[in-house]
């Protein structure tokens, strides 16, 4: 038989519906990374992203104000909701129960695949095919005209035909679904990231409830999140651990045809501009046309209300940077057809979305510091102030720049350089403290291996303006040494390392400086991160030996698999355990073979998503409120032994 005629019989068999069915389902087993992003942790808490978006859709719709999350006691992920319940009637198109073909018939386009992110009637709300395909088995209960109505699968495949199996007097939808450990590096999912994920779902819709509860034995927890208050609320979470400079949170909101814009924002004392962007209830880490019209507006409004009032003179104008010193907003615009671009598929592509969000802020915005001059008025001195440190910070610049005119930068005294020039080849170390500066020296390859030793507690980067960054005894050198310049001048081709290595301690002053570092870093050279050139060493903390035989363990777990491995079968036998009491300890060969080698050493790759959480670390550990430092380290006490607040 011939290849079509193959195909030609099987379709005779089971209809070519069916085999459409099949396909799709496999193809999102063939390749997960195009349906959820990834198959680790990551992928793993999608899943329950994609299910809770369609309860969110049908309270969108305004049927639904109740939704419940549940890690249960086996792991496995119950998600319900109070609304009207997944239609059950027979669809013309297909014969089959509109049930069946929500988790059987792969929606439109995948988010991470080409082309933009498809609606399909509600904004989201396309995934539960590619949950059900990727769950080892899963379980639907709709609750609706009186009935139960029951459906299974395993593995996209039906396992029990939908069916009644009692009445009831409400109307609902839950899931039930255990994630298939053939498709993830790992099925256990974390309480923190999906409580976390609900509280921002639950910020971006106000009035609704979402409650999470970790059944789990030994982890019992439980939280409910629901704020009248919407994305005002938000920025008031955002600025929590920050003094605001004006108490009331300003809000603005409009819309044109399909499309909605929402907006709030608060100023605090501090230097950093935190602004969070979603479309559709999807956060947008790279911006997008929603960003673009507000920070438009924002400048263009700020300048015309200080030269109305006398307080920006001629052409004396504010940047929009310095508008956005301090400056807390939440952007959340809904539209239908939303185009999502860039690297990462997280930057808002619809340009009409920049005309509404920009003309939202410039009639809103306005309307609003006319009736609170007092705001206004501490709104522009802020902007003004910065516009004074960002001129004071050039002027140093050029001064410097004047002094190393001649022969290229003049290169820290502490860097130990290496041969090759071609910083696509070359990498340097940044390493805590003098003495495993040492080792790492000895031990390095010089031909591509630069190593930069640090010291001693850094510049509070939260409080330091720019002009103080740039003159910054201990972060000075780390500019330099990049070559790539700081904050609006950052310009990555430049570097003089394509690899830019984190080494410290794997302790609480190793934990202390890195977070330090990604601060700065995320502040002042985004790019940097954004564009994967900064990693961590991932340096081992025990030597487990017997007989001849020595492994590492980067981990207590690993500590004792390997223990248990290097023993066998053999309980009484003597496996010698050490521990890495810090980088300084190790002798050059051992930080070389362990850490440095690219051969041997394991690196892990910085995110965005570190660089963000970072640096909400940082504001914890560096902000002026005793009280939430305090807490922070209480709950993280184990980390923390010598910080002292
Ligand atoms: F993902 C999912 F499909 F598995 C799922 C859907 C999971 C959960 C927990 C909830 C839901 C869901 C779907 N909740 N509510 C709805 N609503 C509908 O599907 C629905 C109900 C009625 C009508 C109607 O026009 O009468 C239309 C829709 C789309």
């Amino acid at each position: 038989m011939s290849e079509l005629e193959k195909v030609t019989a099987v379709e005779q068999e089971y209809g070519a519906a069916e085999i459409q069915v099949l396909e799709g389902l496999e193809a999102v087993r063939k390749r997960p990374g195009m349906y959820i992003g990834s198959t680790s942790a990551s992928g793993l808490h999608h899943l329950v992203y994609e299910i809770v978006d369609n309860s969110i859709d049908e309270a969108l719709a305004g049927y639904c104000t109740d939704i419940r999350v549940s890690i249960n006691p086996d792991g496995t992920i119950t998600v319900s909701d109070n609304g009207r319940g997944i239609p059950v009637d027979i669809q013309p198109q297909t014969g089959r129960p509109a049930l069946e073909v929500v988790f059987t018939v792969l929606h439109a386009g995948g988010k991470f695949g080409g082309g933009g992110y498809k609606v399909s009637g509600g904004l989201h709300g396309v995934g539960a095919s590619v949950v059900n395909a990727l769950s080892e088995w899963l379980q639907v209960q709709v609750h609706k005209d009186g009935k139960i109505y029951e459906m299974r699968f395993s593995r996209g495949h039906i396992t029990q035909e939908m069916q009644v199996v009692g009445t009831t007097d409400r109307t609902g939808t839950t899931v039930t679904f255990c994630p298939d450990h053939e498709m993830f590096d790992t099925v256990e999912y974390d309480y923190e990231i999906l409580h976390t994920r609900m509280r921002e779902q639950a910020f971006l819709n106000a009035g609704l409830r979402i409650s999470i509860e970790d059944l789990r034995s030994g982890r019992e927890q439980q939280d409910t999140m629901h704020y009248e208050g919407g994305i005002r609320e938000y920025v008031t979470y955002l600025n929590e651990n920050k003094t605001p400079l004006h108490q009331e949170v300003v809000y603005m909101a409009g819309a044109k045809g399909d499309s909605t814009a929402e907006i709030a924002l608060q100023y605090n004392d501090g230097y950093s501009e935190n602004l969070v962007s979603f479309a559709n209830d999807i956060r947008t880490p790279e911006g997008g046309m929603h960003e673009t019209g507000f920070k438009a507006a924002l400048t263009r409004v700020l300048n015309a209300y200080g030269l109305k009032y006398g307080m920006i003179k001629g052409d004396d104008k504010v940047s929009g940077e310095d508008c956005r010193e301090g400056i807390t907003a939440v952007i959340s615009v809904k539209l239908t057809e939303a185009q999502f671009e860039g690297q990462t598929k997280a930057k808002l592509g619809n340009a009409h979305i920049r005309t509404l969000v920009d003309s939202v802020v410039s009639d809103q915005l306005a309307v609003y510091l006319e009736e609170h001059p007092v705001v206004a008025r501490t709104i522009l001195d802020k902007a003004l102030t910065a516009n004074r440190a960002r001129e004071a910070a050039r002027k140093a610049r050029e001064s410097i720049r004047r002094k190393t005119a001649l022969g290229g930068a003049a290169m820290p005294d502490k860097l130990r350089d290496c041969n090759e020039n071609n910083p696509e080849l070359t990498e340097i170390y940044i390493v805590e403290g003098d003495s495993a500066g040492g080792s790492a020296t000895q031990g390095r390859d010089s031909r591509f291996q630069a190593i930069l030793p640090l010291w001693g507690k850094m510049l509070n980067v939260e409080k330091a303006r720019a002009d103080k960054v740039y003159g910054n005894d201990k972060l000075q050198p780390v500019i330099t040494a990049l070559g790539a310049g700081i904050g609006e001048e950052f310009d990555p081709d430049k570097l003089r390392y394509h690899k830019v290595i984190i080494m410290a301690d794997a302790d609480v002053d190793g934990a202390h400086i890195r977070t330090l570092l990604l601060t700065f870093f995320f502040r002042f050279m985004r790019p940097l991160i954004e564009q994967g050139y900064v990693y961590s060493a991932v340096p081992p903390l025990f030597k487990l030996t017997r007989g001849k035989t020595t492994r590492l363990a980067f981990s207590e777990e690993e500590r004792d698999q390997i223990s248990s491995e290097l023993r066998g079968d053999n309980p009484n036998v003597k496996v010698d355990i050490s521990r890495f009491k810090g980088l300084g300890e190790m002798n050059p060969e051992e930080l070389w073979e362990t850490t440095m080698d690219p051969e041997r050493r394991t690196l892990r790759r910085i995110t965005l998503d570190d660089a963000v959480k970072a640096d909400a670390t940082f504001n914890v550990l560096m902000g002026e409120k005793v009280e939430p430092r305090k807490e922070f380290i209480e709950k993280n006490a184990k980390y923390a032994v010598n910080l002292d607040y």
